[in-house]
C-alpha cells in the first residue's frame, strides 16, 4: 500500500504543456508503434453510419406499449456492444450542459487555484495528471479531476473545487441525477438477466453503493498521432455513465478489432458496463475496452460517472446465472482489491478481468 501515497515522478500538467507551445510532445507521452490509433484500423461512425454503438431511447420504458420493445433493445445492446447511448433518459439536459460548462469554467482557472485540489494515488481525489504509480510509465495525454458523491461517508466538499462558485451546488445535483438514472438501468439489467429487479442494486450493497466522477480533460496535443488521451482500459467498477465533449470526438470502443469513434447524440449520455456487472453476470454481459484519441486543433472534456458496489462486499457471479456447463468464471473479490490493480498500474486493457478467471 505504501506505493500509493506518493506519484512514483514530480507531476506534470499536460494542460501547461499544451500551453507552452511545445511542437514537440516528450517523450514520455509517445506510445510505442503498436499502441497508436494510426497503426489500427478504426471506423469513424460519421463515414459509416452502419457501424454505430446503438442509441435507445429510455422514454421506451415508461411506455406499456414500448416497453418490451426497450428492454429487447437493452438487452441485445448489452450482450453484443456493452457500449450504448441512451436518450430521453430523464436528467436535465439543461443540467447537464451546466454541469460540463461549470468543469470546463474550472479546468480554465488559473494553474494556481487548480493546485491546491493535487491529488495523491492513495485515493485519487482531486486534481491529477496520471493513473498507475509505475516509474517511467508512458503517461496518457490529459489531466483530470476526481471525486466522490456516494458513499456520503466519503463525501467530502473539501476535496471538490470552490471555484466556479456555483460548481459544488450543480454537481450536487447532478451526482443526484445520475444515482437515480443508474439505479434504473441496474433494475433494467437485472431483469434482462432473468433476475429480480433488485438484485444487482442489492449484490452492489443495496443503498451503501459507491458513486464516484472523473471528470477528463485532454488539451490540445501537437501530435496526436503518437499519443493517447486515455489508454485502451475497461471500467474497473459497476456501470459508467458518461457525458461526452458536445464539440469534439474522441471516444473509441472496441469492437471485433476494430475501434469505432463515437459520435455523441444531443443531450446523450453513453453507457457502459464494467468489470464489476461482468464478474457478477458470470460474463454474460461483458465490459468493452475504449480509449481516446486527442486532438491537434481542439481540447476535449468529457465527464464519466462511475456507478460502483460497497467497497468491502464481496462480488462473485449471481447463483442463478451458473450452470453445470457455465459454473462461476471468476472468484469473490471486494472492489477495495479489485480496484488496487488500476490505482497501482493504470489503464491496461482488459488484462485484470480476464486474469481473474477461475481455473478450469
Ligand atoms: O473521455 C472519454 O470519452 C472516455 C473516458 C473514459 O473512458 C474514462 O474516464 O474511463
Amino acid at each position: 500500500m505504501n506505493k500509493l501515497h506518493e506519484w512514483p515522478e514530480p507531476i506534470v500538467r499536460v494542460q501547461s504543456l499544451s500551453e507552452s507551445g511545445i511542437c514537440s510532445i516528450p517523450d514520455r507521452y509517445i506510445k510505442p508503434a503498436t499502441m497508436r490509433a494510426l497503426n489500427d484500423p478504426c471506423i469513424d461512425e460519421e463515414e459509416d453510419e452502419h457501424v454505430s454503438i446503438p442509441i435507445i431511447d429510455m422514454s421506451g420504458l415508461d411506455d406499456d406499449a414500448r416497453r418490451a420493445t426497450t428492454l429487447i433493445q437493452i438487452s441485445i445492446a448489452c450482450r453484443e456492444w456493452g457500449f450504448f447511448q441512451i436518450v430521453n433518459h430523464g436528467v436535465s439536459p439543461e443540467l447537464m450542459d451546466r454541469t460540463r460548462e461549470t468543469w470546463r469554467d474550472f479546468f480554465h482557472l488559473p494553474m494556481e487555484i487548480k493546485q491546491d485540489y493535487a491529488n495523491t494515488p492513495k485515493t485519487y481525489e482531486g486534481y491529477g495528471s496520471r493513473l498507475g504509480v509505475q516509474k517511467g510509465a508512458i503517461l496518457d495525454w490529459s489531466d483530470y479531476y476526481f471525486l466522490h458523491f456516494l458513499p456520503l461517508c466519503l463525501k467530502d466538499y473539501n476535496k471538490w473545487p470552490a471555484l466556479p462558485s456555483r460548481c459544488r451546488e450543480v454537481f450536487d445535483e447532478y451526482g443526484k441525477q445520475l444515482v437515480e438514472l443508474s439505479g434504473r438501468l441496474m433494475k433494467v439489467l437485472s431483469i434482462n438477466l432473468g433476475l429480480p429487479e433488485d438484485h444487482l442494486q442489492n449484490a452492489f450493497g443495496g443503498d451503501n453503493i459507491g458513486a464516484c466522477l472523473r471528470v477528463n480533460f485532454y488539451p490540445k496535443c501537437p501530435q496526436p498521432e503518437l499519443a493517447l488521451g486515455l489508454s485502451p482500459h475497461s471500467d474497473p467498477g459497476g456501470l459508467t455513465l458518461l457525458l461526452p465533449d458536445d464539440n469534439v470526438a474522441g471516444l473509441q470502443v472496441r469492437k471485433a478489432n476494430k475501434w469505432i469513434t463515437v459520435q455523441p447524440a444531443k443531450h446523450a449520455f453513453v453507457f457502459n458496463i464494467g468489470d464489476q456487472i461482468q464478474v457478477l453476470s458470470n460474463a454474460i454481459y461483458k465490459s468493452v475496452e475504449h480509449r481516446v484519441i486527442v486532438n491537434q486543433s481542439k481540447e476535449r472534456l468529457s465527464l464519466a460517472f462511475f456507478y460502483n458496489p460497497k467497497s468491502d462486499i464481496l462480488i462473485s457471479p449471481a447463483k442463478e446465472l451458473q450452470t453445470p456447463e457455465r459454473p462461476a468464471l471468476y472468484q469473490p473479490m471486494t472492489f477495495d482489491e479489485y480496484r488496487l490493480f488500476i490505482r497501482l498500474k493504470g489503464p491496461q486493457g482488459k488484462s485484470q478481468v480476464e486474469s481473474l478467471k477461475s481455473p478450469r
